[in-house]
């Protein structure tokens, strides 16, 4: 791994939120790709850490203290960086996105919205903990293409579920594309709930968005 790369990585790990701040502001200025910084650092320094957390090693407040530096550098230094790469006059659609009913985990979901703004989306982010009624009025009001659902635990991961399920019981389940993302979710998840697609990581959910209104 590149040092400048590690060095993000071990700071994350040692939760010094300053520590984290200063080495990403210094692979930015050495020109780093920022997609490069989250999937090569970030997400998996968190990974380690959840694994960590789950083996008794690590608890709450070290979920907790990552998740803050994280969600710092994110807001303050990589979104800014990413928005400097945003293509001009390349609209491709509408997207309601949202973490759904019961999760608060937003740091992925931010990273995909910011993303697909970049791609040239407009993005309607409703944020964390998301009821299906939200989703399903924002996507009518604004009259979307597509609604995009994010969840990180295997027990709010039914709520992607219950979103499509209000969208056929109002009959309007063509009026839209569901897609599906977060880590216990899987393309056979996606499959077994009729959403339209399921992507691993940022990068994939802009393909996957780009591919959906291409075929609408
Ligand atoms: Co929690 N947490 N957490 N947590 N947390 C996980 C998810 C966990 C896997 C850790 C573990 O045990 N290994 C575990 C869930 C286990 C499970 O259900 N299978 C867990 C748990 C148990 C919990 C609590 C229940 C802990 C407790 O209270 N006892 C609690 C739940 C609170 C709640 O939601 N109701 C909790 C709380 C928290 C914090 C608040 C402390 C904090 C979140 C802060 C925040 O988000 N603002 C937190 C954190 C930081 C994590 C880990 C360590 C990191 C998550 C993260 O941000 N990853 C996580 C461990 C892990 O992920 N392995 C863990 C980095 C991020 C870039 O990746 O979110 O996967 P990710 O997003 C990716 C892709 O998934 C994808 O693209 C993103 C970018 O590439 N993607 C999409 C995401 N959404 C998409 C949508 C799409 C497409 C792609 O289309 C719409």
């Amino acid at each position: 791994m590149d040092p400048l790369l590690e060095e993000i990585y071990e700071a994350i790990l040692s939760f010094d939120e300053d520590a984290v701040y200063a080495a990403v502001k210094k692979a930015l200025d050495a020109k780093i790709d920022p997609v490069l910084i989250i999937q090569e650092s970030i997400t998996k320094a968190l990974k380690e850490i959840g694994d960590k957390y789950e083996k008794g090693e690590f608890f709450l407040m070290h979920l907790i203290a990552a998740g803050e530096a994280t969600k710092k550098v994110i807001d303050e230094l990589i979104k800014p960086a990413l928005e400097k790469k945003k293509s001009k006059g390349n609209y491709l659609g509408k997207i309601v996105l949202g973490t759904v009913e019961g999760d608060i985990h937003d740091i992925g979901k931010n990273i995909v919205a910011t993303m697909l703004l970049m791609a040239g989306f407009e993005v309607y982010d409703l944020g964390k903990d998301v009821p299906p009624s939200e989703f399903v009025k924002k996507a009518k009001e604004v009259n979307a293409d597509i609604i995009g659902l994010s969840a990180l635990l295997s027990t709010t991961l039914q709520n992607q579920k219950k979103v499509i399920e209000l969208l056929k019981k109002e009959g309007i389940r063509d009026k839209f594309k569901v897609i599906v993302g977060g880590a216990p979710a899987s393309e056979e998840w996606a499959k077994e709930i009729g959403a339209d697609g399921y992507a691993p990581d940022a990068i994939k959910a802009i393909e996957l968005a780009k591919k959906l209104i291409k075929k609408s």
